[in-house]
């Protein structure tokens, strides 16, 4: 990573402070350090390669050097932006800002496998890690993650908790990596204003993947429930018409999602 050369092209977005790395653990953790030393809105931490990456649940992701974007972006919500039973949207924030470029600006087929995860062609390229503070009840800080494999060689070799693969691969050719996390950044600091708005809603559910489809949702290796997937509420759960004929909704926790095997 040119690290001037990308400073230069972010020094034009409306950000906070620029914490640029060739190599850092997590861009999450870097982040969350430079909240409690008082970082200034919209401040980014931006990293080249992680060594200790993180993905939910204490799972790890793999940032390999000058093959993906790793990033983070704190925002410090007002407390009526977003209430918390509604945390499930600054997942949704993330996923939404990733597939709508994907999908606009470099003509992929982008969608949204709930709550975390950009699929491309139904395999995972990005992820997104949200990471809370909290103020007593108060929704204090957020920092919001997000690892997308641009090129070649940014997967990692041994087997994955689902099949990923990089934009390169896909497309069949490259893409700029800073170009892709200025529109990424662009595209999370138009619908960040509006995250509470239906247009927001429908934005996300747009781009929501398996609708209509017989999905299994597991916790761990057990299954919470199976149905067909409806879509999304207003507080940003998951809908699920069960095949016991309830229709359920699903906060993230510890949920995952998978597609029925009919074949
Ligand atoms: C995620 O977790 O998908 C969230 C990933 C968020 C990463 C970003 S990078 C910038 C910021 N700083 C951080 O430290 N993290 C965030 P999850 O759904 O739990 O998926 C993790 C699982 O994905 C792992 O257990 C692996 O099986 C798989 N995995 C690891 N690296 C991967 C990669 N590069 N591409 C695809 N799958 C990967």
């Amino acid at each position: 990573m040119d690290v001037n050369t990308w400073k230069k092209r972010l020094e034009k977005l409306p950000l906070g402070e620029l914490y640029l790395y060739q190599e850092l653990g997590s861009t999450n953790q870097v982040a969350d350090d430079l909240v409690q030393q008082g970082a200034p809105p919209f401040s980014l931490v931006v990293a080249d390669s992680q060594t200790a990456g993180k993905g939910r649940s204490g799972r790890s992701w793999v940032t390999q050097p000058g093959k993906a974007l790793a990033f983070s972006l704190i925002l410090y919500p007002e407390s009526s932006l977003i209430e918390a039973n509604q945390l499930e949207k600054l997942s949704g924030l993330g996923g939404l800002a990733v597939a709508e470029v994907l999908t606009e600006n470099l003509s992929l087929n982008a969608e949204i496998k709930w709550p975390n995860d950009v699929l491309v062609d139904g395999k995972k390229v990005a992820g997104v890690l949200v990471d809370i503070h909290w103020s007593g009840p108060d929704l204090k800080v957020v920092v919001l993650g997000i690892g997308i494999n641009v090129l070649k060689g940014s997967v990692p070799d041994y087997p994955l908790n689902f099949p990923a693969s990089s934009l390169e691969e896909l497309a069949g050719k490259e893409f700029s990596r800073v170009d892709l996390l200025v529109d990424v950044l662009r595209a999370i600091l138009k619908w960040y204003p509006r995250i509470t708005t239906q247009s927001f809603l429908t934005a996300w559910e747009g781009y929501l993947a398996y609708k209509k489809e017989q999905v299994t949702l597991l916790s761990a290796e057990d299954i919470v429930d199976q149905g067909q997937l409806i879509g999304i509420s207003d507080n940003g759960s998951l809908i699920i018409q069960s095949d016991s004929g309830d229709e359920n909704h699903y906060r993230t926790g510890e949920i995952h999602l998978r597609l029925v095997d009919r074949s």
